[in-house]
Protein backbone atom coordinates (compact mmCIF):
# COMPACT_ATOMS: atom_id res chain seq x y z
CA UNK A 1 0.00 0.00 0.00
CA UNK A 2 2.92 2.17 1.42
CA UNK A 3 4.72 1.79 -2.12
CA UNK A 4 1.44 2.31 -3.98
CA UNK A 5 1.32 5.78 -2.30
CA UNK A 6 4.95 6.91 -3.23
CA UNK A 7 5.05 5.28 -6.43
CA UNK A 8 1.85 7.43 -7.55
CA UNK A 9 3.32 10.57 -5.53
CA UNK A 10 6.56 9.52 -7.66
CA UNK A 11 4.93 9.74 -11.21
CA UNK A 12 2.86 13.29 -9.56
CA UNK A 13 6.34 14.63 -9.26
CA UNK A 14 7.68 13.40 -12.31
CA UNK A 15 4.37 15.21 -14.17
CA UNK A 16 5.14 18.44 -12.05
CA UNK A 17 8.81 18.54 -13.12
CA UNK A 18 8.81 17.85 -16.82
CA UNK A 19 5.91 20.03 -17.43
CA UNK A 20 5.22 22.37 -14.47
CA UNK A 21 1.16 21.24 -14.30
CA UNK A 22 0.92 21.98 -10.88
CA UNK A 23 -2.15 23.29 -9.18
CA UNK A 24 -2.34 26.70 -10.22
CA UNK A 25 -4.82 29.84 -8.30
CA UNK A 26 -4.61 31.59 -11.12
CA UNK A 27 -5.45 29.48 -14.30
CA UNK A 28 -9.13 30.19 -13.32
CA UNK A 29 -8.26 33.81 -12.88
CA UNK A 30 -9.31 36.34 -15.69
CA UNK A 31 -6.74 39.44 -16.37
CA UNK A 32 -9.20 42.74 -17.20
CA UNK A 33 -7.58 45.59 -19.08
CA UNK A 34 -9.39 48.46 -18.67
CA UNK A 35 -8.66 51.72 -20.82
CA UNK A 36 -9.36 54.63 -18.37
CA UNK A 37 -9.95 57.66 -20.84
CA UNK A 38 -10.18 60.77 -18.10
CA UNK A 39 -8.92 61.57 -14.49
CA UNK A 40 -12.14 60.58 -13.34
CA UNK A 41 -12.07 56.87 -14.40
CA UNK A 42 -8.41 56.74 -13.64
CA UNK A 43 -9.72 57.50 -9.72
CA UNK A 44 -12.01 54.92 -10.16
CA UNK A 45 -10.04 52.03 -11.54
CA UNK A 46 -7.62 53.21 -8.21
CA UNK A 47 -10.18 52.91 -5.88
CA UNK A 48 -11.02 49.75 -6.82
CA UNK A 49 -8.85 48.24 -4.57
CA UNK A 50 -9.93 49.63 -1.59
CA UNK A 51 -13.49 48.55 -2.51
CA UNK A 52 -13.11 45.01 -3.72
CA UNK A 53 -11.33 42.25 -2.39
CA UNK A 54 -8.91 39.12 -3.98
CA UNK A 55 -8.26 41.54 -7.02
CA UNK A 56 -4.53 41.88 -8.10
CA UNK A 57 -3.27 45.26 -9.73
CA UNK A 58 -0.34 44.61 -12.07
CA UNK A 59 0.04 48.13 -13.82
CA UNK A 60 -1.81 50.99 -12.98
CA UNK A 61 -2.37 53.47 -15.79
CA UNK A 62 -1.79 57.46 -15.58
CA UNK A 63 -1.91 58.24 -18.98
CA UNK A 64 -4.73 58.30 -21.29
CA UNK A 65 -2.87 55.89 -23.64
CA UNK A 66 -2.29 53.37 -21.07
CA UNK A 67 -3.91 50.52 -19.76
CA UNK A 68 -5.03 49.29 -16.04
CA UNK A 69 -4.25 45.79 -15.91
CA UNK A 70 -5.94 43.82 -12.58
CA UNK A 71 -6.09 40.36 -12.17
CA UNK A 72 -9.63 38.80 -11.12
CA UNK A 73 -11.02 35.65 -9.55
CA UNK A 74 -14.60 34.51 -11.23
CA UNK A 75 -16.82 35.76 -8.93
CA UNK A 76 -15.44 39.00 -8.57
CA UNK A 77 -15.67 40.00 -12.53
CA UNK A 78 -19.28 41.20 -12.20
CA UNK A 79 -18.81 43.44 -10.15
CA UNK A 80 -16.22 45.22 -11.90
CA UNK A 81 -17.74 44.62 -15.06
CA UNK A 82 -20.86 46.51 -13.83
CA UNK A 83 -18.59 49.36 -12.47
CA UNK A 84 -16.83 49.58 -15.51
CA UNK A 85 -19.86 49.72 -17.30
CA UNK A 86 -21.47 52.09 -14.93
CA UNK A 87 -18.26 54.71 -15.66
CA UNK A 88 -18.16 53.89 -19.29
CA UNK A 89 -14.85 52.60 -19.11
CA UNK A 90 -13.72 50.44 -21.85
CA UNK A 91 -11.72 47.08 -21.25
CA UNK A 92 -11.31 44.23 -22.58
CA UNK A 93 -11.21 39.81 -21.04
CA UNK A 94 -8.64 37.87 -21.40
CA UNK A 95 -10.11 34.25 -19.74
CA UNK A 96 -7.93 32.12 -17.76
CA UNK A 97 -4.88 33.61 -17.02
CA UNK A 98 -3.08 31.15 -15.53
CA UNK A 99 -2.67 28.59 -18.24
CA UNK A 100 -0.52 30.74 -20.39
CA UNK A 101 2.22 30.75 -17.82
CA UNK A 102 5.22 29.04 -20.01
CA UNK A 103 6.11 25.93 -18.50
CA UNK A 104 9.71 26.22 -16.42
CA UNK A 105 12.97 24.28 -17.67
CA UNK A 106 14.04 23.05 -14.31
CA UNK A 107 16.09 20.10 -16.05
CA UNK A 108 19.53 21.29 -16.05
CA UNK A 109 20.84 18.58 -18.24
CA UNK A 110 19.44 20.07 -21.01
CA UNK A 111 21.38 23.36 -20.48
CA UNK A 112 24.76 21.94 -20.07
CA UNK A 113 24.52 20.18 -23.35
CA UNK A 114 23.09 23.14 -24.96
CA UNK A 115 25.18 26.19 -23.48
CA UNK A 116 23.63 28.86 -22.54
CA UNK A 117 20.88 30.35 -24.52
CA UNK A 118 21.00 34.01 -24.00
CA UNK A 119 17.12 34.21 -25.36
CA UNK A 120 16.03 31.98 -22.88
CA UNK A 121 15.06 32.57 -19.26
CA UNK A 122 17.44 30.85 -16.55
CA UNK A 123 17.70 29.57 -13.12
CA UNK A 124 20.05 31.68 -11.02
CA UNK A 125 22.20 29.13 -10.70
CA UNK A 126 22.78 28.45 -14.61
CA UNK A 127 23.09 32.18 -14.64
CA UNK A 128 26.05 32.23 -12.08
CA UNK A 129 27.80 29.51 -13.88
CA UNK A 130 27.99 31.26 -16.93
CA UNK A 131 29.22 34.07 -15.04
CA UNK A 132 32.57 31.95 -14.51
CA UNK A 133 32.73 30.86 -17.64
CA UNK A 134 32.57 34.26 -19.09
CA UNK A 135 35.08 35.23 -16.78
CA UNK A 136 37.21 32.55 -17.53
CA UNK A 137 37.32 33.35 -21.25
CA UNK A 138 37.29 37.19 -20.83
CA UNK A 139 39.63 37.85 -18.02
CA UNK A 140 40.52 41.11 -19.30
CA UNK A 141 37.44 42.22 -19.62
CA UNK A 142 35.03 41.22 -16.94
CA UNK A 143 35.61 40.27 -12.93
CA UNK A 144 33.23 39.70 -10.33
CA UNK A 145 32.73 40.96 -7.16
CA UNK A 146 30.81 39.31 -4.49
CA UNK A 147 28.28 41.60 -2.49
CA UNK A 148 27.41 39.23 -0.02
CA UNK A 149 23.90 37.29 0.38
CA UNK A 150 20.26 37.12 -0.35
CA UNK A 151 18.25 36.33 2.48
CA UNK A 152 18.08 32.59 2.00
CA UNK A 153 21.45 33.24 1.26
CA UNK A 154 22.34 33.00 -2.09
CA UNK A 155 25.53 34.34 -3.31
CA UNK A 156 25.24 37.97 -5.29
CA UNK A 157 27.42 39.13 -7.46
CA UNK A 158 28.39 42.22 -9.15
CA UNK A 159 29.76 42.07 -13.20
CA UNK A 160 32.25 44.36 -13.63
CA UNK A 161 33.24 45.28 -17.68
CA UNK A 162 35.81 47.43 -18.58
CA UNK A 163 38.05 47.66 -21.27
CA UNK A 164 40.68 49.86 -18.90
CA UNK A 165 40.01 49.51 -15.44
CA UNK A 166 42.62 51.69 -14.18
CA UNK A 167 41.60 54.68 -15.89
CA UNK A 168 39.06 55.37 -13.55
CA UNK A 169 36.00 55.94 -16.14
CA UNK A 170 32.92 56.79 -15.22
CA UNK A 171 30.63 54.00 -14.66
CA UNK A 172 27.23 53.20 -15.52
CA UNK A 173 25.41 51.10 -12.93
CA UNK A 174 22.72 48.74 -14.13
CA UNK A 175 20.87 46.35 -12.07
CA UNK A 176 17.58 44.03 -12.42
CA UNK A 177 15.12 41.70 -10.57
CA UNK A 178 14.16 43.67 -7.60
CA UNK A 179 11.14 42.16 -8.28
CA UNK A 180 10.98 38.57 -8.77
CA UNK A 181 8.36 37.89 -11.50
CA UNK A 182 9.29 40.09 -13.98
CA UNK A 183 12.15 38.14 -15.47
CA UNK A 184 12.54 40.27 -18.80
CA UNK A 185 14.63 41.97 -16.76
CA UNK A 186 17.69 40.12 -15.41
CA UNK A 187 17.38 38.21 -18.87
CA UNK A 188 18.20 41.53 -20.30
CA UNK A 189 20.88 42.68 -17.93
CA UNK A 190 22.81 38.77 -18.93
CA UNK A 191 22.08 40.15 -22.46
CA UNK A 192 24.02 43.23 -22.10
CA UNK A 193 26.65 41.71 -20.22
CA UNK A 194 27.00 38.92 -23.32
CA UNK A 195 27.05 41.58 -25.86
CA UNK A 196 29.47 43.77 -24.17
CA UNK A 197 31.89 40.94 -23.86
CA UNK A 198 31.11 38.53 -26.81
CA UNK A 199 30.36 41.71 -29.13
CA UNK A 200 33.61 42.56 -30.86
CA UNK A 201 32.06 45.62 -32.05
CA UNK A 202 30.74 46.30 -28.56
CA UNK A 203 34.50 47.19 -27.87
CA UNK A 204 32.91 50.74 -28.76
CA UNK A 205 30.47 50.60 -25.90
CA UNK A 206 33.44 49.82 -23.76
CA UNK A 207 35.64 52.80 -24.69
CA UNK A 208 35.33 55.34 -21.36
CA UNK A 209 32.73 54.10 -19.33
CA UNK A 210 32.69 50.91 -17.04
CA UNK A 211 29.66 48.85 -16.81
CA UNK A 212 28.69 47.81 -13.77
CA UNK A 213 25.83 44.86 -14.21
CA UNK A 214 23.70 43.26 -11.48
CA UNK A 215 21.62 40.77 -12.68
CA UNK A 216 19.93 39.66 -10.33
CA UNK A 217 18.73 41.74 -7.15
CA UNK A 218 16.19 39.70 -5.71
CA UNK A 219 17.80 35.99 -6.27
CA UNK A 220 15.63 34.12 -3.58
CA UNK A 221 12.00 35.59 -5.12
CA UNK A 222 13.03 35.19 -8.69
CA UNK A 223 13.79 31.19 -7.97
CA UNK A 224 10.63 31.25 -6.23
CA UNK A 225 8.78 32.33 -8.82
CA UNK A 226 10.43 29.62 -11.49
CA UNK A 227 9.40 27.17 -8.22
CA UNK A 228 5.77 26.67 -9.52
CA UNK A 229 3.30 28.43 -10.87
CA UNK A 230 1.54 28.94 -8.11
CA UNK A 231 4.16 31.70 -7.19
CA UNK A 232 4.80 32.77 -10.94
CA UNK A 233 3.38 36.30 -9.76
CA UNK A 234 5.31 36.68 -6.53
CA UNK A 235 7.08 40.69 -6.36
CA UNK A 236 8.42 40.50 -3.31
CA UNK A 237 12.05 39.24 -1.22
CA UNK A 238 11.12 35.86 0.76
CA UNK A 239 12.08 37.26 3.96
CA UNK A 240 10.47 36.18 6.85
CA UNK A 241 8.45 38.59 9.40
CA UNK A 242 9.59 37.98 12.75
CA UNK A 243 5.93 39.46 14.24
CA UNK A 244 3.17 38.33 11.66
CA UNK A 245 5.21 35.18 9.87
CA UNK A 246 4.22 36.74 6.34
CA UNK A 247 6.87 36.48 3.72
CA UNK A 248 8.66 39.58 1.71
CA UNK A 249 9.42 42.84 1.14
CA UNK A 250 8.95 45.09 -1.82
CA UNK A 251 12.89 46.03 -2.33
CA UNK A 252 11.63 49.12 -4.10
CA UNK A 253 10.36 50.19 -1.66
CA UNK A 254 12.50 49.54 1.33
CA UNK A 255 15.61 51.99 0.07
CA UNK A 256 16.16 55.28 2.21
CA UNK A 257 15.51 57.96 0.67
CA UNK A 258 11.98 59.50 1.77
CA UNK A 259 11.32 56.11 2.65
CA UNK A 260 7.79 55.08 2.81
CA UNK A 261 6.00 58.91 2.32
CA UNK A 262 4.04 57.68 -0.41
CA UNK A 263 2.69 54.32 -2.45
CA UNK A 264 3.88 52.15 0.07
CA UNK A 265 2.06 49.15 1.88
CA UNK A 266 3.17 49.49 5.81
CA UNK A 267 1.34 45.92 6.08
CA UNK A 268 3.52 43.04 6.00
CA UNK A 269 0.99 40.59 4.41
CA UNK A 270 0.43 43.04 1.56
CA UNK A 271 1.34 41.04 -1.15
CA UNK A 272 2.54 43.67 -3.14
CA UNK A 273 4.01 47.07 -1.80
CA UNK A 274 5.33 46.52 2.08
CA UNK A 275 7.86 49.08 2.78
CA UNK A 276 9.88 46.67 4.89
CA UNK A 277 9.86 46.86 8.63
CA UNK A 278 12.67 49.68 8.33
CA UNK A 279 14.94 51.49 5.54
CA UNK A 280 17.06 48.88 4.28
CA UNK A 281 16.06 46.19 5.89
CA UNK A 282 16.86 43.48 3.65
CA UNK A 283 20.15 42.26 2.58
CA UNK A 284 19.52 42.72 -1.08
CA UNK A 285 18.43 46.54 -1.04
CA UNK A 286 21.65 46.45 1.32
CA UNK A 287 24.28 45.26 -0.81
CA UNK A 288 22.82 47.71 -4.00
CA UNK A 289 23.18 50.65 -1.77
CA UNK A 290 26.72 49.35 -0.81
CA UNK A 291 27.70 49.05 -3.97
CA UNK A 292 26.28 53.02 -4.62
CA UNK A 293 28.13 54.11 -1.88
CA UNK A 294 31.43 52.05 -2.81
CA UNK A 295 31.73 53.71 -6.30
CA UNK A 296 29.74 57.02 -5.60
CA UNK A 297 30.63 59.64 -7.60
CA UNK A 298 31.87 57.82 -10.19
CA UNK A 299 28.69 56.61 -11.01
CA UNK A 300 27.02 59.49 -13.73
CA UNK A 301 24.30 56.97 -14.86
CA UNK A 302 21.76 54.39 -12.69
CA UNK A 303 19.39 51.95 -14.69
CA UNK A 304 17.15 49.57 -12.66
CA UNK A 305 15.38 47.36 -15.41
CA UNK A 306 11.91 46.28 -14.51
CA UNK A 307 8.95 44.83 -16.18
CA UNK A 308 6.62 46.11 -17.81
CA UNK A 309 4.88 49.24 -19.45
CA UNK A 310 8.09 50.41 -21.64
CA UNK A 311 8.03 53.33 -19.27
CA UNK A 312 11.82 55.02 -18.82
CA UNK A 313 10.75 57.30 -15.55
CA UNK A 314 13.34 59.34 -13.85
CA UNK A 315 13.27 61.06 -10.36
CA UNK A 316 11.44 61.78 -8.57
CA UNK A 317 9.27 58.52 -7.69
CA UNK A 318 8.03 59.94 -3.81
CA UNK A 319 5.60 62.53 -5.44
CA UNK A 320 4.39 63.40 -8.93
CA UNK A 321 3.98 67.33 -6.99
CA UNK A 322 7.32 68.72 -8.30
CA UNK A 323 10.33 67.66 -10.45
CA UNK A 324 14.13 68.00 -9.61
CA UNK A 325 15.64 71.05 -10.97
CA UNK A 326 17.46 68.92 -13.51
CA UNK A 327 14.59 67.36 -14.68
CA UNK A 328 15.15 68.68 -18.48
CA UNK A 329 18.48 66.95 -18.45
CA UNK A 330 17.15 63.71 -17.32
CA UNK A 331 13.60 63.98 -19.86
CA UNK A 332 16.05 64.63 -22.64
CA UNK A 333 18.12 61.59 -22.03
CA UNK A 334 15.98 59.85 -21.74
CA UNK A 335 13.85 60.66 -25.10
CA UNK A 336 17.19 60.15 -26.95
CA UNK A 337 17.73 56.36 -25.44
CA UNK A 338 13.74 56.28 -26.68
CA UNK A 339 14.45 57.36 -30.35
CA UNK A 340 17.59 54.92 -30.39
CA UNK A 341 15.26 51.77 -29.27
CA UNK A 342 12.51 53.06 -31.70
CA UNK A 343 14.85 53.70 -34.83
CA UNK A 344 16.33 49.85 -33.99
CA UNK A 345 12.72 48.77 -34.59
CA UNK A 346 11.15 48.81 -31.11
CA UNK A 347 8.87 50.23 -29.49
CA UNK A 348 9.76 53.84 -27.83
CA UNK A 349 9.09 54.83 -24.12
CA UNK A 350 6.87 56.42 -22.05
CA UNK A 351 9.19 59.36 -20.71
CA UNK A 352 8.12 61.09 -17.51
CA UNK A 353 9.12 60.99 -13.64
CA UNK A 354 8.53 58.49 -11.66
CA UNK A 355 6.00 59.72 -9.68
CA UNK A 356 4.01 61.60 -12.04
CA UNK A 357 3.20 57.59 -13.70
CA UNK A 358 2.27 57.20 -9.44
CA UNK A 359 4.05 58.04 -6.54
CA UNK A 360 5.81 55.59 -4.18
CA UNK A 361 8.49 56.51 -2.35
CA UNK A 362 11.55 54.31 -1.22
CA UNK A 363 12.55 53.06 -4.79
CA UNK A 364 16.24 52.90 -5.79
CA UNK A 365 15.80 55.82 -8.29
CA UNK A 366 15.48 57.96 -6.12
CA UNK A 367 18.26 56.89 -3.42
CA UNK A 368 20.87 57.08 -6.21
CA UNK A 369 19.84 60.26 -7.88
CA UNK A 370 19.02 62.00 -4.34
CA UNK A 371 21.41 60.14 -1.71
CA UNK A 372 24.05 59.69 -3.73
CA UNK A 373 24.31 62.25 -6.22
CA UNK A 374 23.85 59.99 -9.47
CA UNK A 375 23.15 62.87 -12.52
CA UNK A 376 21.34 60.32 -14.34
CA UNK A 377 18.92 58.07 -12.76
CA UNK A 378 16.40 55.87 -13.96
CA UNK A 379 14.14 52.88 -13.75
CA UNK A 380 13.37 50.90 -17.27
CA UNK A 381 10.22 49.19 -17.55
CA UNK A 382 10.73 46.73 -20.12
CA UNK A 383 8.19 45.68 -22.95
CA UNK A 384 4.56 46.04 -23.41
CA UNK A 385 1.53 43.74 -24.02
CA UNK A 386 2.34 40.64 -21.95
CA UNK A 387 2.36 41.78 -18.49
CA UNK A 388 5.21 39.88 -16.92
CA UNK A 389 4.89 37.15 -19.13
CA UNK A 390 7.04 37.88 -21.72
CA UNK A 391 7.42 35.09 -24.36
CA UNK A 392 10.47 33.61 -24.68
CA UNK A 393 10.60 32.83 -28.58
CA UNK A 394 10.06 37.62 -28.90
CA UNK A 395 12.86 38.20 -26.53
CA UNK A 396 15.78 37.71 -29.68
CA UNK A 397 13.67 40.42 -31.00
CA UNK A 398 13.51 43.37 -28.62
CA UNK A 399 16.94 42.50 -26.55
CA UNK A 400 19.04 44.29 -30.00
CA UNK A 401 16.43 46.86 -30.45
CA UNK A 402 17.46 47.76 -26.24
CA UNK A 403 21.15 47.52 -26.54
CA UNK A 404 20.95 50.36 -29.15
CA UNK A 405 19.37 51.84 -26.39
CA UNK A 406 22.23 51.72 -23.68
CA UNK A 407 24.35 52.14 -26.58
CA UNK A 408 23.15 55.84 -26.07
CA UNK A 409 23.22 55.87 -22.60
CA UNK A 410 27.15 55.47 -22.64
CA UNK A 411 27.62 57.84 -25.54
CA UNK A 412 26.08 60.41 -22.94
CA UNK A 413 28.07 59.50 -20.08
CA UNK A 414 31.27 58.92 -22.36
CA UNK A 415 31.51 62.91 -23.93
CA UNK A 416 29.67 64.28 -20.74
CA UNK A 417 32.21 62.93 -18.10
CA UNK A 418 35.75 62.50 -18.79
CA UNK A 419 38.15 59.79 -16.96
CA UNK A 420 38.94 60.71 -13.18
CA UNK A 421 43.22 59.31 -13.40
CA UNK A 422 44.17 60.52 -16.60
CA UNK A 423 47.58 58.71 -17.78
CA UNK A 424 50.91 59.38 -16.06
CA UNK A 425 52.63 62.25 -17.69
CA UNK A 426 55.56 60.60 -19.77
CA UNK A 427 58.17 63.15 -17.92
CA UNK A 428 57.23 61.52 -13.97
CA UNK A 429 57.18 57.81 -15.60
CA UNK A 430 60.80 58.06 -17.00
CA UNK A 431 61.98 59.11 -13.69
O1 LIG B 1 6.43 50.41 -8.62
C1 LIG B 1 7.60 50.15 -8.91
O2 LIG B 1 8.43 49.79 -8.09
C2 LIG B 1 8.05 50.27 -10.38
N1 LIG B 1 7.10 49.68 -11.26
S1 LIG B 1 6.88 48.04 -11.25
O3 LIG B 1 5.71 47.76 -12.05
N2 LIG B 1 8.11 47.35 -11.98
O4 LIG B 1 6.80 47.60 -9.92
C3 LIG B 1 8.22 51.74 -10.72
C4 LIG B 1 9.19 52.45 -9.85
C5 LIG B 1 9.43 53.86 -10.28
N3 LIG B 1 10.25 54.58 -9.34
C6 LIG B 1 9.80 55.08 -8.17
N4 LIG B 1 8.54 55.14 -7.89
N5 LIG B 1 10.69 55.56 -7.34
ZN1 LIG C 1 9.39 46.20 -10.96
Amino acid sequence: MARGILLIYGIYLLCWQADGNENNKYDDYLLLRLYPRASKEIDVLNNLEKSIEDIEFLKRSRSFNDTTDILVPPNKVPLIRDLALENGIVFEVKENYGRSFEPVDRTPRRRILRGFDVFEYHSYAAMQEHLDILVKRHPELISLQTLGESYQRRRVRLVKISSNPKAGNPIIFIDAGIHAREWVAPAMAMYLVHRLVNDPEARRDLAGVDWYILPVVNPDGYEFTRASKVNRLWRKTRSKNTVYGCFGVDGNRNYGYKWAVSGVSKNPCDQETYAGPKPFSEPETQMVRNVMMEYGKRIKLYVSLHSYGQYLVYPWGYTGDFLPKEWQKLDSLARIVSNAVESAGGQPFRVMSAGKWYPAAGGSDDFAFGAIGVPYSYTMELTDGYEFLFPERLLHTVFPQYYEGFKAFAAQIRNEFPPTRHKKKISSVAH
